[in-house]
């Protein structure tokens, strides 16, 4: 196989209303449908956020078991739910959301200012809900929101040892209001202190994320995209679906000479049902 880029679609986040934004998946049937599209436009890995019957964040568990099952029945993507909710979301909670049997998870790898709130994550819940991972045999990503995060991953794994699946994949989040900013530069310092062996994607929130996007491609990474990050897809252009990022993503990715991995490729590339 040659060089080829995972591409993660982030469909719906927790943070962006749906009055606001009328084109976010919130109920399950457009969440599956943009999975769906997603999948087709070469997407390998689905980032899940749940809403509720009022189009609110949830954790709720059965809800978050019937998202899982629902994506698997129709798609092959990687299932990858979010264990950092909303920044209103308790640790119980945010820990419970493993039980719903994913394939993956995010684990974000330390507190951030996010905008005008805070983004908890205090060193003892990120090691118990790694270990939980590993027990459960879930592969973590680890979410890297600033450099001091890249420190506190070395940390985990020299303490907790490897992840199950045996690969260290990370995840760039750049650009949100109080950690790293979006740039190239930023961007290389992260990637050269990242652990040996590590693969990384990286993602720029709002108008860092072309930026972000040209820079990962040019520095051998992988892409995130999607509405959790996005809502302009160029200026004065609303985005009106996450399958038109993914195409963009995999249209750019061809273009680096890198084409878009299969779902299947990037079980394998991960670790996942190692
Ligand atoms: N919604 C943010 C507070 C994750 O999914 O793991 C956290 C977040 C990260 O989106
Ligand atoms: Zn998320």
């Amino acid at each position: 196989m040659g060089a080829t880029t995972l591409i993660t679609v982030a469909p719906t986040g927790a943070e962006s209303a749906k009055a606001d934004v009328p084109q976010l998946p919130v109920t399950l049937d457009e969440l599956v449908q943009a999975a769906k599209d997603c999948e087709a436009a070469e997407a390998a890995v689905i980032h899940v956020h749940v809403r509720d019957e009022r189009a609110r964040p949830t954790l709720d568990p059965p809800r978050v078991r019937d998202t899982v099952q629902a994506l698997r029945e129709n798609t092959g993507m990687v299932i990858q739910l979010s264990t950092g909710g909303a920044v209103t979301d308790s640790y119980e909670d945010r820990l419970r959301v493993l039980e719903a049997g994913p394939d993956a998870c995010s684990l974000t790898c330390g507190t951030v200012n996010f905008g005008d709130d805070v983004f908890m994550n205090p060193w003892p819940f990120m090691t118990e809900l790694y270990q939980r991972t590993q027990e459960l045999r879930i592969v973590p990503e680890f979410e890297l929101f600033d450099l001091g995060h890249v420190a506190t991953l070395h940390r985990l794994l020299d303490e907790c040892g490897e992840p199950h699946g045996g690969h260290v994949h990370c995840d760039l989040v750049m650009g949100v209001p109080g950690g790293m900013p979006g740039d190239a530069r930023t961007l290389v310092a992260a990637v050269e202190a990242l652990p040996a062996g590590a693969t990384w994607s990286a993602t720029g929130i709002g108008r860092t994320t072309l930026p972000v996007m040209f820079a990962a491609l040019s520095a051998g990474g992988h892409l995130r995209v999607g509405m959790e990050d996005t809502l302009t897809y160029a200026k004065g252009r609303p985005v009106t679906s996450n399958a038109i990022l993914v195409e963009r993503a995999a249209a750019l990715a061809r273009f680096a000479q890198r084409p878009p991995m299969t779902a299947e490729q990037a079980r394998a590339f991960l670790g996942v049902g190692a």
